[in-house]
């Protein structure tokens, strides 16, 4: 077919093409979730219908889109990381980017009433959403370790903030005061010598935040199978499966990438 003479136009797009090599990680995070939560009534300083609902709103996502190798998510946001050698889209980072947010939030509508059942949705929540790359294991590392230590930074603060406020009868303003240049270990003595709080026995779904991984898992399926002469008889068929599986565990430490040498592609 002959080109029409505003095919040029085409030209305008720009090239956004993710640097070979690197991992792409795309991070989401709600649009005025301050709000959103408000609204629709979620419990402080954690909500685990919401924690759940983002989480399986990320599952839909690396089950639905290719090349996913682990996601970690916290409060309102959540971060995917491509495999290092995804040709997805050939790379676009527009489309990855654009796939992942829409797949992310069409899921959150989706599964609301999955997690937040009589609750109704109020209006049409938002992501945004944004692309990295990280040339090295270190620096993805680090990337993740940074959201994992915002996860624990926040939630120590929100925890003791919202105990003093709950259980301590304190106004929301006298607890922000009473905050106000407080390490983390004067946040963890005032949990544990006035509320008698050891913070380390807090859900770990709060403190670690969600990491999400595949694993692998044999699956065995009985199947009645009927060969030309012969009788139909049953057998046992094994396949390995990949799941999605959900952990509340240190990412930062060495521990979870020992454990899960899978995850990451060698640096050279
Ligand atoms: P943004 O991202 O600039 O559009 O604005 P926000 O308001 O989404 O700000 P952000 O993302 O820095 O902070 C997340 C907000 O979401 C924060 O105000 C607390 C709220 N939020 C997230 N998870 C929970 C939860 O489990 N319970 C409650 N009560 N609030 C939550
Ligand atoms: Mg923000
Ligand atoms: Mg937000
Ligand atoms: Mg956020
Ligand atoms: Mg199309």
């Amino acid at each position: 077919m002959a080109k029409s003479k505003f095919e040029y136009v085409r030209n305008f797009e720009t090239d956004d093409t993710c640097l070979r090599n690197c991992y792409i990680v795309v991070r989401l995070d709600g649009r005025n979730f301050h709000k959103f939560a408000e609204k629709h009534k979620f419990t402080k300083p954690n909500d685990n219908r919401a924690l759940g609902l983002m989480t399986r709103s990320a599952h839909s996502v690396m089950e639905e889109l290719e090349d996913i190798i682990i996601a970690y998510g916290q409060s309102d946001e959540f971060s995917f990381v491509f495999k290092r050698t995804s040709n997805w889209f050939k790379r676009r980072a527009s489309k990855l980017m654009t796939h992942v947010a829409s797949q992310f939030s069409s899921s959150y509508v989706f599964y609301w009433k999955e997690f937040f059942g009589e609750e109704p949705l109020l209006y049409p929540p938002g992501f945004d959403g944004r692309v990295v790359l990280y040339p090295s294991n270190r620096n993805l590392r680090d990337y993740l370790s940074w959201r994992q230590a915002d996860c624990h930074v926040n939630n120590l603060y929100n925890t003791v903030f919202w105990t003093l406020v709950q259980k301590g009868g304190l106004t929301t303003a006298q607890a922000e005061d009473r905050l106000k240049g407080t390490l983390a270990a004067d946040k963890n003595e005032i949990l544990f010598s006035e509320f008698d709080i050891n913070y380390n026995n807090e859900s770990a779904l709060h403190r670690k935040g969600t990491t999400l991984i595949w694993e692998k898992q044999d699956e065995t399926v009985t199947k009645r199978v009927k060969l030309p002469n012969e009788e139909e008889k049953e057998v046992h068929v094994t396949r390995s499966r990949k799941r999605v599986r959900a952990l509340h565990c240190d990412i930062i430490g060495e521990q979870f990438w020992e454990d899960h040498p899978d995850i990451l592609e060698d640096d050279n």
